[in-house]
């Protein structure tokens, strides 16, 4: 059981430490509240979040888009800006830095279709929602079968913009609810948690699946967990210690190893 009111950080310290002897040792798994602290707001908060305001399914669903293209891609718009002012938060820089400190410990699994851990220098970050800065076909180009697929930065300005050729819109590079998480980073992401010593769960309510199934993954693995969240989360139940935190203020303290205090 998870201690209720949060844990002392100087009881997961120590697994940290030991997770730094093992290639692989150490997983780390992030959701919106990652970013919150870079001012990206996340999905589910009750004030800020984008889910307080919208209808996932009509903004976050193929179907959504279908029924209204300009509406999402605009709302997808405005989000990239967001993301392209944003900059890495003290969390993000503390995850890169660690992977700097420590080769082929770390392994950093987002749900986030932000750029920031990459930014902060966790190049190899798997990312399972995609990526927002990207642009794809929303059906596969018919040219593909007989030849070279239309390039998306071919596609006439618009909202969406589309193919000249045959009108296929764009659509962002994310993944919406009801599709496939891409194999090759879930796998990834699978195999990591499986080999793991310590999965840190960064920032994310545990609503949904299956990125919310690697806590579940972990802790049947015999890794330890620990979430690291302000607030309770719909998989508190797998951690074995929570720390109540916030992104940018847990990870500096918890994974800089080399200060003084931390020995
Ligand atoms: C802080 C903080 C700070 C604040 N520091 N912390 C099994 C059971 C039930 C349902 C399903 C299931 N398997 C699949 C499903 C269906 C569905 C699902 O999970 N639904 C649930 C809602 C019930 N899953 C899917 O559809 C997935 N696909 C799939 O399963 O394919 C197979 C399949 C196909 C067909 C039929 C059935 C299955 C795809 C999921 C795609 C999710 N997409 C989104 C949008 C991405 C694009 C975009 O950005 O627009 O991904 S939804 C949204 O939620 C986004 C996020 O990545 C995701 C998770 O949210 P996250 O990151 O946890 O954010 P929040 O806001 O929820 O939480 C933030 C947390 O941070 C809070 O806890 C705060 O307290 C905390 N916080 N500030 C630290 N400073």
């Amino acid at each position: 059981m998870p201690t209720p009111e949060g844990a002392p950080l100087e009881l997961v310290r120590p697994l940290v430490q030991q997770a730094c002897g093992s290639a692989g040792g150490l997983c780390v798994l992030t959701g919106a509240g990652m970013s919150a602290e870079s001012g990206i707001p996340t999905f589910r908060d009750a004030l800020t979040g984008h889910w307080a305001r919208f209808d996932p399914m009509q903004l976050a669903s193929e179907e959504g888009f279908r029924a209204d293209p300009a509406r999402v891609w605009n709302w997808y718009a405005e989000r990239r800006n967001g993301v392209r002012r944003a900059e890495p938060n003290a969390g993000h820089r503390a995850l890169g830095d660690f992977a700097a400190r420590h080769p082929g410990v770390l392994t950093v699994i987002t749900q986030n279709v932000d750029d920031l851990h990459q930014r902060a220098g966790n190049l190899d970050t798997l990312r399972l929602h995609g990526d927002i800065l990207q642009d794809r076909w929303l059906e596969p180009c018919p040219r593909g079968a007989r030849g070279p697929a239309c390039e998306p930065g071919w596609a006439l300005e618009g909202e969406p913009p589309r193919c000249g050729e045959c009108g296929n819109p764009l659509r962002p590079g994310v993944v919406w609810f009801g599709e496939s998480l891409p194999l090759a980073a879930m796998n990834a992401a699978e195999r990591a948690v499986d080999g793991c010593r310590l999965l840190l769960v960064v920032g994310t309510s545990g609503a949904v699946w299956p990125a919310a199934g690697l806590a579940h993954r972990a802790r049947r693995h015999g890794a330890q967990v620990v979430i690291i969240n302000p607030e309770a989360s719909e998989i508190d139940d797998q951690a074995q210690y929570l720390l109540r935190g916030t992104a940018a203020q847990v990870l500096p303290a918890l994974l800089d190893t080399t200060s003084p205090e931390n020995g």
